[in-house]
């Protein structure tokens, strides 16, 4: 990851061991350009990457927002590990170090490891969950049906409104809301403790730019090994100076920026120019009068922030999925207008949503056709129109010739069976019992019963199930350990411990075992009898590992796109010793 992250192929944050708004200063007081500046200090070793050092308390991160996820009860693989060495609270953490030949050898390892980086974690939610329970400061959302919003993805032909049926109660209020007095309280302090600063932002060679192709062939080329001072962009992710007025945040916030009309709005290699959406959005709603955003459309409501959304992008505006098209017939000599020409006077709004679902517009900025009241489906637009795929090759590609690909020999795709955790952890074989635990494949596939964590605490559901935590389990295994069907069972590996109730059944083959994702520590979680805590939930025995080739970039179609392509984590290589427990709980 050290090397990944020094040679711009995958993000890591925080950037360096030095705050970097301090770094900016150095540079401007040492009379040098701030890129220069950064790329010489990288290379002396005098300014560390923060990745190559993530224990050092400097380079610690510090706060955390987390708004829209569970990240504690849900998507964090390594439940434990979060709650041991993020925030430092109780955990049932049972891994001990990792012994010294099994270390990164590009990473410093301290003698303690840190427990409790986090100075603070913020959370917004509208529900009681795994993470709330753990922040400092937990922001009450408003629900669904207490706000204006929008919810689409690429995968859904239709744009759906959230409409308030009632005001936010109590207090309650949008996200857009939320974020805007955090804004406002945040500018009124900045102009005592920060004022102007300038920052500089390391970014990653990203699909679809030119730094899609710094490392031809994906050869290695580490500057921290060779000696050479990196070059932004070509040899490090390229460095971007950013003037930060933070006492100016809040009136951004409320306007849409400048940036939108002298950059144009890019997606995928493609850029559209809004001038007109801006000027439309100005005389609908008015310009500020001063401040930083002065002259530029007032957003100042989640609605019309759902409203400039749906004018900016093509899939909702016919004239930018048509002036897209444009662009991208110019770029690859294809004929693409006609996939939108139909809907170029086409402007969906927010109001237009709320009335009805709205079906979106084909536009470049996904692969899929909804011309003529076609459904979703992706890459027709490559398939169909021949326009080329984003690959080196322009096809679809099956051989990735990476350096880091090659080095596993998964050039082409191959079957990879699941690691051996009782080789590389030292965790019992597979299917081994003793008479009292058995060792068991462990998955948490998403469960029919709840969206993730959403809907599985809700009383209906509670009442229809077990009413808590389960483990879906075969007859075979749950009679090797002298299980029956809704007895208390308590699961154990290196990384942590849950203690749940069994679902002794047919539907699941032998030497696995299921804990639906995600369940959390809100309902029904008993004290262990392993540590005489309260138990885990289900990602308190799994943990991150992350796939070198998932860092592998810097080179074509395998380069690093923001929620596109980069590390992803895993939990289905996990196995754990299951055993059935005391009947008598406690809380
Ligand atoms: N072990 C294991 N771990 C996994 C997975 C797995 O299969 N197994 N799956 C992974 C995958 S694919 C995913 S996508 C992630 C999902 O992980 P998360 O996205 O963290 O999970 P959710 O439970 O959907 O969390 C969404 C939270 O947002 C809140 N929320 C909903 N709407 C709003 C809103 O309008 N405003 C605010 N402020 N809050 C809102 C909900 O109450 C909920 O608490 O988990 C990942 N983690
Ligand atoms: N009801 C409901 N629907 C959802 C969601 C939800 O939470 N609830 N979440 C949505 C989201 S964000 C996502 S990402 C998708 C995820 O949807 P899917 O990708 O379908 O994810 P899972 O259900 O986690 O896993 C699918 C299957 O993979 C199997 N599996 C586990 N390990 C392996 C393995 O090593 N090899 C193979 N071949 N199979 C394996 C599991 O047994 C499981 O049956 O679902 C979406 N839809
Ligand atoms: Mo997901």
């Amino acid at each position: 990851m050290a090397s990944a992250v020094a040679m711009g192929w995958t993000p890591f944050y925080p950037q360096f061991e030095r705050n970097s708004l301090d770094v900016a200063d150095e540079a401007r007081a040492a009379g040098k350009e701030i890129p220069a500046y950064v790329a010489e200090q990288l290379a002396s070793g005098d300014l560390p990457l923060s990745v190559t050092d993530p224990d050092n308390p400097k380079n610690w991160p510090r706060v955390l927002s987390v708004w829209r996820s569970n990240l504690l009860g849900s998507s964090s693989k390594g439940n434990e590990y979060f709650l041991q060495h993020l925030l430092g609270t109780d955990s049932n953490l049972q891994g001990e170090q990792t012994t010294d030949g099994l270390r990164p050898s590009e990473v410093t390892w301290p003698d303690t490891v840190p427990e409790g980086k986090l100075d603070m974690l913020m959370s917004i939610d509208f529900r009681m969950t795994s993470t709330t329970l753990f922040s400092d400061v937990v922001l009450p959302a408003a629900t669904w049906y207490e706000k204006g919003d929008l919810s689409s993805t690429d995968m859904h032909p239709y744009i759906h409104a959230f409409s308030p049926a009632i005001d936010p109660p109590w207090e309650t209020r949008s996200d857009y809301d939320a974020f805007g007095a955090i804004a406002k309280a945040f500018s009124a302090q900045a102009r005592t403790h920060l004022g102007t600063r300038t920052d500089v932002v390391m970014g990653t060679l990203q699909h679809d730019t030119q730094g899609a192709m710094a490392f031809p062939s994906g050869i290695e080329n580490d500057w921290r090994k060779t000696g050479e001072v990196p070059v932004p962009g070509k040899t490090m992710g390229p460095l971007v100076v950013v003037e930060r007025d933070y006492a100016a945040i809040a009136d951004k916030w409320s306007t849409l920026g400048p940036l939108v009309d002298n950059l144009g709005l890019t997606t995928k290699g493609v850029t559209t120019h809004p001038t007109e959406e801006v000027a439309e959005l100005a005389a609908k709603f008015g310009v500020m009068n001063t401040g930083a955003g002065a002259g530029r459309p007032a957003v100042t409501t989640a609605e019309r922030m759902a409203d400039v959304i749906l004018s900016l992008s093509g899939t909702s505006n016919g004239r930018l999925a048509v002036e897209g098209f444009r662009e991208l017939e110019r770029r690859t000599g294809r004929r693409l207008v006609h996939l939108a020409e139909g809907s170029e006077e086409r402007r969906i709004t927010y109001a237009d949503t709320q009335a009805r679902p709205v079906p979106v517009i084909t536009s470049p900025e996904w692969s899929g056709s909804e011309t003529g009241g076609r459904r979703y489906a992706p890459f027709t637009v490559n398939i169909e129109e021949l326009k080329p795929f984003h690959t080196l090759t322009g096809r679809m590609h099956f051989y990735l010739d990476h350096d880091w690909i090659e080095e596993v020999g998964e050039q082409l795709p191959t079957y990879r069976p699941p690691l051996d955790m009782s080789r590389l952890f030292g965790e019992s074989a597979l299917g081994t019992t003793d008479g009292v635990g058995l060792t068991v494949r462990y998955l948490t596939p998403h469960s029919k019963w709840s969206i993730h964590s959403e809907y599985q605490d809700n009383l209906f559901m509670l009442s229809l199930s077990r009413g808590g935590p389960t483990m879906w389990m075969s007859p075979a295994d749950a009679a090797k350990i002298a299980v029956r069907d809704n007895d208390w069972v308590e699961a154990v590996n290196r990384n942590g411990v849950v203690v749940c109730r069994a679902v002794v059944s047919h539907r699941m083959p032998e030497g696995v075992v299921y804990v639906y994702h995600a369940q959390e520590r809100t309902i029904d979680v008993p004290l262990t009898e392993t540590t005489g805590k309260r138990g885990g939930i289900h990602n308190s025995i799994t943990r991150i590992l992350i796939k070198p080739t998932h860092m592998a970039g810097g080179y074509a179609q395998t380069s690093y796109a923001f929620n596109y392509l980069g590390p992803t984590g895993n939990q289905r290589d996990e196995v754990t010793v299951v055993r059935r427990r005391s009947q008598e709980v406690t809380y």
